[in-house]
């Protein structure tokens, strides 16, 4: 900026993802408020990092089934300050007749008043459904230097997964974007890893000119997707303003050697699992103990965890766990498993390599392994869950590709 100064930033968080292939965890709540890690929702690692970064001026996005995300942006996110800082959730404005949001690109034009009330020189706009820490006033300080009008958040990605991700080709020129295709069936890899792509993190900057622009051009065109990656940043391609700021050359206060670069899109059950056993390895590739770079929630009034009996086969434990508050473990044992507030495991049961989501109940002599059971279900004494998948399946319960029961809320269990 001139003579120095900082940018003025506003934030906008896209908080409006479906997450079918989250489902059941998604039947009734946005992707964004998929509890995460015991104590969270994915939106507070969006949100954690735009403030950690030093942006307090911030909208969230919201549509479908968005009201548990509505709450706890509430809840956990009362930004207010004389400084005039917040954190606004904006619900779909169905500005357009009766139409929702079409895309996350219409998303922010039907949000355009918020844009013109604060007169940004930049918006810092990033998704709600990775799990990450990352510096956005880095990827800012590139977009200055390079005079984009448009930088991408990239990280090199298998090839394989390239259909689920925006796919960008950079020149040698400071990372000038060359093509950008979202989501190709026959991606090229990178000249010095075949293996792998550089893949868009969901996470742009832009300069508000530039992106008003666009969007409004592309809110006049009828045969646009009005999607932020299918349509707002090719368009910036084609004139040359769009840069790629290289996700490996952030660093974060705290991290260190293992979880530095982490970046997990938990897009489906699979890998929302595979983020949770990232959480419980003894020395975690995703570090929640990083007190310089906190990773800020809503908890209830819950009372501290506790463990209880020691008896030979009904001693009460945990080990290689996550154990939020509210959690009483009463003589059954827990390995390798992430447990939400307020769940309570009785004597003898076993319980591991699983995510329990908040207040549910294991039954006495139950055995889960490799399960996720969602909010307020009570695993009956006695019964095995992950143990013989053609059994849960019986049960009308859903195993994933790699093996991974999933129990929905409010299942009910009709055997005892
Ligand atoms: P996807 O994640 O498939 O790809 P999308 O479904 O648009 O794209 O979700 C992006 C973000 O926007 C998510 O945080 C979602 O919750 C939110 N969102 C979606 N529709 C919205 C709407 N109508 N209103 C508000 N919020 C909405 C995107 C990019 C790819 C990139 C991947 C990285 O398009 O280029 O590679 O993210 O995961």
């Amino acid at each position: 900026m001139p003579g120095g100064k900082q940018p003025k930033v506003l934030a906008i968080v896209l908080a409006g993802g479906e997450g079918k292939r989250l489902m059941p965890l998604t039947a009734d709540r946005a992707k964004p408020a998929v509890p995460f890690g015991g104590i969270y929702r994915l939106v507070d690692f969006a949100l954690s990092n735009v403030v950690n970064s030093g942006y307090a001026k911030i909208i969230v996005l919201t549509q479908y089934k968005s009201h548990s995300l509505d709450r706890h942006v509430s809840q956990a996110w009362r930004l207010a300050s004389p400084l005039g800082h917040y954190v606004a959730p904006v619900p779909a404005q169905q500005r357009r007749g009766k139409s929702w949001y079409m895309g996350s690109a219409d998303a922010i034009y039907q949000s355009f008043n918020a844009i013109v009330d604060e007169r940004p020189d930049l918006v810092v706009v990033v998704g709600a459904d990775h799990v990450y820490r990352m510096d956005f006033s880095q990827m800012v300080a590139q977009h200055l230097q390079t005079g984009a009008d448009c930088t991408v958040a990239a990280i090199r990605q298998p090839i394989g997964t390239a259909d689920q991700f925006g796919v960008m080709e950079v020149g040698q020129d400071a990372r000038r974007i060359t093509a950008f295709r979202e989501k190709p069936s026959d991606p090229q890899g990178l000249p010095d890893a075949p293996h792998e792509v550089f893949a868009s993190m969901g996470n742009y900057v832009f300069t508000t000119e530039a992106l008003m622009d666009a969007i409004r051009a592309d809110a006049a065109s009828c045969d646009s997707s009005h999607d932020m990656g299918g349509d707002i940043v090719p368009s910036f391609v084609s004139t040359g303003s769009a840069y790629a700021y290289d996700f490996a050359d952030n660093t974060v206060p705290g991290s260190n050697e293992r979880d530095r670069g982490y970046w997990r899109d938990v897009g489906t059950m699979d890998s929302y699992f595979d983020a949770h056993m990232d959480l419980t390895s003894i020395l975690p590739v995703f570090n929640l103990y990083n007190y310089d770079w906190p990773i800020n929630t809503h908890q209830g009034a819950y009372p501290p965890a506790k463990f209880v009996h020691a008896d030979g086969e009904r001693a009460g434990g945990a080990t290689n766990s996550i154990v939020s508050p509210g959690v009483v473990v009463s003589g059954g044992h827990v390995d390798n498993s992430v447990l939400s507030p307020g769940v309570f495991v009785h004597s003898y049961s076993r319980v591991s390599d699983s995510v329990l989501l908040d207040g549910v109940d294991i039954g006495r002599h139950a055995e889960l392994d490799r399960v996720i059971v969602d909010k307020g279900v009570s695993v009956p004494a006695g019964m095995r869950l992950g143990v013989d998948h053609d059994e849960d399946r019986v049960r009308g319960l859903h195993v994933t590709a790699s093996g991974i029961t999933v129990v929905g809320k409010g299942h009910v269990f009709d055997e005892t």
